[in-house]
């Protein structure tokens, strides 16, 4: 019998990874997705199959980590083997501008999951997505063992989710594992997190359309890995034979400014003419530097990252200079939508 597993966040860069990768290893996949008024699935669009169709093999279902009688009922009707929570208010400044949603989908989701799970007594596999967002100020390098100083409402809320996967482990005996995944990126990438922001902007501006691109902080270090990499990280920690929590990372922790520089290099570009800053996407606390130490999950789970911040930053540009001519006008549409979001707080002091 094929395994079956349940995705969240199967719309977002990791849950169309992974939904790739469960498929190829023969899985039935179900996904939870949100209802919208636009469609949403254009990470997944190539994966999907006429439901109707004996070859079908991915399934999606509407849902939201707000409904937990929704979640329950999907739970006893899909009966998966793994379930994969990776959905999530996942920006981090956003969580600064929308610090109580973020909490109820990102925090209090989780519980809703684990308690979803609990309720529907499915015996399934749980994995959470937290973050070395948990690690905040403390400084690195970070492993397992490192006390956590959340910095963020978003990381606050991947705390809470943290905690509690690790309480339903003990006070259940479910087989619950946290993978505290640092930064992973790839053309896939959602288009307002810095690596995407700046890549995308480097191949507009090479094509002419655009002029200039406005970031904030360019001192934090990043240890930035690809993501394909990190889902494959993912699964093989729900086919250990005891649950556990891992970090994935790649070791390597390069600065904003060296992304950036890397970046445009890629397109023959001087950085220097084109970076501006904006002071709006600074956060009123930020996170300096991660970087991981991956002992844990290189020994236990023989899983070893191959790209790092340098080779992802070219990967990236490459393939978003080669996205360009087929993206059209809504493309660079979105380029320019980052530059009207208001500041919602008074950063003066901090530029
Ligand atoms: P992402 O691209 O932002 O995707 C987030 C997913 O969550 C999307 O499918 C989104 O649906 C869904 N979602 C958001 N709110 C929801 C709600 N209330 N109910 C149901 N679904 C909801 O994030 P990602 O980069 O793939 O990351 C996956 C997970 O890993 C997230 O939990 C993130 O916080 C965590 N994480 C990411 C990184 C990283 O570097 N990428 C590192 C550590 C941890 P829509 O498509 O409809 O918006
Ligand atoms: O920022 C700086 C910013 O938004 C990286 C999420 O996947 O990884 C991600 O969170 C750095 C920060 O990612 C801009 O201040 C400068 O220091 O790409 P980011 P993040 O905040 O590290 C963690 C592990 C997660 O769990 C999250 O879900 O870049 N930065 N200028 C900027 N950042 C953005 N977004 N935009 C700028 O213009």
């Amino acid at each position: 019998m094929a395994k079956r597993a349940l995705i969240t966040g199967i719309t977002g860069q990791d849950g169309s990874y992974l939904a790739e990768l469960l498929l190829s290893k023969g899985y039935e996949v179900h996904g939870l997705i949100r209802r919208a008024s636009t469609f949403n699935t254009s990470r997944i669009d190539h994966l999907y199959v006429d439901p109707h169709s004996p070859d079908a093999r991915l399934f999606l279902h509407y849902g939201d980590l707000s409904d937990g009688a929704r979640l329950v009922t999907l739970l006893s009707s899909i009966d998966p083997d793994e379930v994969y929570n990776l959905a999530a208010q996942s920006h981090v400044r956003v969580s600064f501008d929308e610090p109580e949603h973020t909490a109820d989908t990102t925090g209090t989701g989780t519980i809703r999951m684990l308690e979803a799970v609990r309720l529907s007594g499915v015996k399934t596999r749980f994995y959470q997505a937290s973050s070395s967002e948990l690690y905040g100020a403390t400084l690195p390098p970070q492993n397992e063992s490192t006390p956590f100083y959340p910095r963020s409402p978003y990381a606050v809320a991947k705390l809470y989710g943290f905690w509690i996967t690790r309480n339903y482990r003990e006070a259940y005996g479910m087989f619950a594992v946290n993978g505290i995944l640092f930064n992973h990126e790839s053309p896939r990438r959602g288009e307002t997190f810095v690596t995407r922001k700046i890549t995308r902007a480097v191949a507009a501006i090479k094509a002419g359309k655009q002029d200039y691109v406005y970031l904030g902080n360019l001192d934090a270090v990043r240890d930035w890995g690809y993501a394909p990499e990190y889902v494959e990280g993912m699964w093989r920690m729900m086919q250990a034979e005891e649950p556990d929590d891992y970090v994935l990372a790649t070791g390597v922790g390069i600065t904003v400014r060296e992304f950036v520089e890397i970046a445009f290099e890629r397109a023959g570009l001087d950085w220097e003419k084109y970076v501006r800053f904006d002071e709006r996407y600074l956060r009123p606390t930020e996170v300096d530097a991660l970087i991981g130490d991956n002992s844990r999950a290189r020994q236990k789970l023989g899983w070893s990252p191959t790209i790092d911040g340098r080779g992802l930053a070219r990967l990236m540009v490459d393939a978003d200079i080669e996205a360009l001519p087929h993206a059209g006008h809504p493309w660079i549409d979105k380029v320019r939508l980052e530059s009207w979001i208001t500041p919602t707080f008074s950063n003066a002091g901090m530029a």
